[in-house]
């Protein structure tokens, strides 16, 4: 086919274009050392043995070098462990899917073991037929498959009154981003019938926080799933195996893992977990509710304090994260200077509404000190705002809901360190 030759061929072009655009001087590799590079000339174990076989590993797990690459706490974060989070490691990833083993965990009472034989997911309320489903019922509705991120509210939280925390994984890890599977709420609702009354929605779980969450039916109605795979497989039970609610762009708290209950009334509940949780204070000492959904955000994962650059100057990689809960990242910029300049970054990979996008920004290090931020605008037009602009429109009272702009302070000996510029 003609038309397959020519865009290969202008592909051709375009590729040697942007290859000489982005020749980098003296960087990438070495030359080949005189008497042969060990790392190739030696005849290694792994040369000379016999591997194990398949099946060895039944589940496989990643490499043993790969053991630092784990969820971590901040044990003085929380009085003990269950009602508690662990934060994925950010700057050991790339790409925009968490692995299912290292998405970060926010548990009320630890994580609920549920045999799926067991687990039921009720509805009852203002509908016309209360219904109880098993999961082999909830797995004969037509199924989606989306890739959303979570972000927990708290995420950032602890930044809201300056630099605290040094690393990436603890200043904006509570975020992980899966391909779910499960069914629209949409199906199971229609099935029972809402009535007219029916505005509102309570999503409550199996643990023994019995945590539950008000969520309005257009919500509801619109793009919540119920999940019961996560990158293909059962969720884990860290996630809410055997079904969690996913509420796609809103705050992490509603979506409710471990689901076994959906009540739906003619307002909202006004429980725990959203009026003295979830709330954010403002400096006139009232309080914002219902600010269900995360806002344009972004952060650079590399390099970030625990992952400091090794290689010198020369050819330098900058990459990270942004999201929006309002839809598709349009543009990330990235600044070397603290703001004064910034240079369009370039994303990478899938660009899906609600799901974390990839941006990468490549840069010749001269081995200076500098002031890393990038900074996200969503395609609903939304700026990442600066810490300082959050802070005047929102007065330090908050914990929740920070999307401000993150900056690194790069020094010259490649070490990074959690700033803030004002
Ligand atoms: N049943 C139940 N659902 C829950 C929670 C919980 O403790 N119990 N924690 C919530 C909070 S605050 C967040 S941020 C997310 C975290 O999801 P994850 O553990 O998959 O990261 O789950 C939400 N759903
Ligand atoms: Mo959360």
């Amino acid at each position: 086919m003609t038309g397959e030759g020519t865009s290969r061929r202008s592909f051709l072009m375009r590729s040697l274009a942007l290859g000489g655009a982005a020749a980098f001087a003296g960087t990438g590799g070495s030359r080949a050392a005189e008497g042969g590079d060990p790392a190739i000339t030696e005849l290694k174990d792994w040369n000379s043995y016999l591997g194990e076989g398949v099946v060895a590993r039944p589940y496989g797990t990643p490499s043993s070098f790969e053991a630092g690459v784990v969820r971590r706490d901040v044990p003085w974060l929380t009085a003990d462990a269950t009602s508690s989070v662990s934060f994925t490691p950010l700057h050991d990833l790339d790409g925009i899917i968490t692995p299912n083993g290292l998405c970060f965990e926010r548990h009320h009472a630890g994580i609920a073991e549920i045999p799926p034989d067991e687990h039921r997911l009720m509805i009852n309320g203002l509908v016309d037929r209360p219904l109880v489903f098993t999961m082999d019922d909830l797995k004969r509705f037509p199924r989606e498959n989306r890739v959303y991120f979570l972000e927990c509210a708290a995420n950032s939280g602890m930044e809201w009154r300056g630099a605290q925390l040094n690393g990436c994984q603890f200043t904006h890890g509570m975020i992980h981003c899966v391909m779910y599977t499960g069914t629209p709420l949409r199906y199971l609702l229609e099935e029972a019938g809402v009535k007219t009354a029916g505005k509102w929605l309570l999503a409550e779980g199996a643990d023994a926080s019995a945590m539950t969450r008000s969520i309005p039916m257009e919500k509801a109605l619109d793009d919540c799933l119920v999940a019961w795979k996560m990158n293909g497989e059962a969720l884990r039970p860290e996630q809410g195996y055997p079904v969690r609610l996913v509420v796609p762009g809103w705050e992490g708290n509603m979506w409710v893992k471990w689901l076994r209950r959906l009540e739906v009334g003619d307002q909202p509940w006004e429980h725990r977990e959203e009026t003295s949780k979830y709330t954010d204070l403002l400096a006139s000492g009232k309080a914002r509710k219902f600010t269900w959904g995360m806002e344009v955000k972004s952060v650079i994962t590399n390099p970030s304090p625990q992952a400091p650059i090794t290689h010198g100057k020369g050819r330098t990689v900058v990459t990270g994260l942004a999201w929006s809960g309002n839809g598709r990242i349009d543009r990330v910029d990235v600044t070397l200077d603290g703001g004064r300049n910034w240079h369009e970054a370039r994303i990478d990979g899938p660009s899906l509404p609600m799901a974390l996008h990839r941006f990468y920004y490549d840069f010749e290090w001269d081995g200076s000190q500098l002031l890393l931020q990038s900074r996200a605008v969503d395609d609903r037009g939304f700026v990442q705002p600066t810490k300082n602009e959050l802070r005047a429109a929102r007065g330090d009272n908050s914990i929740y809901h920070n999307n401000g702009i993150q900056t690194w302070l790069l020094t010259a000996d490649g070490g990074l360190e959690n700033v803030e510029v004002s």
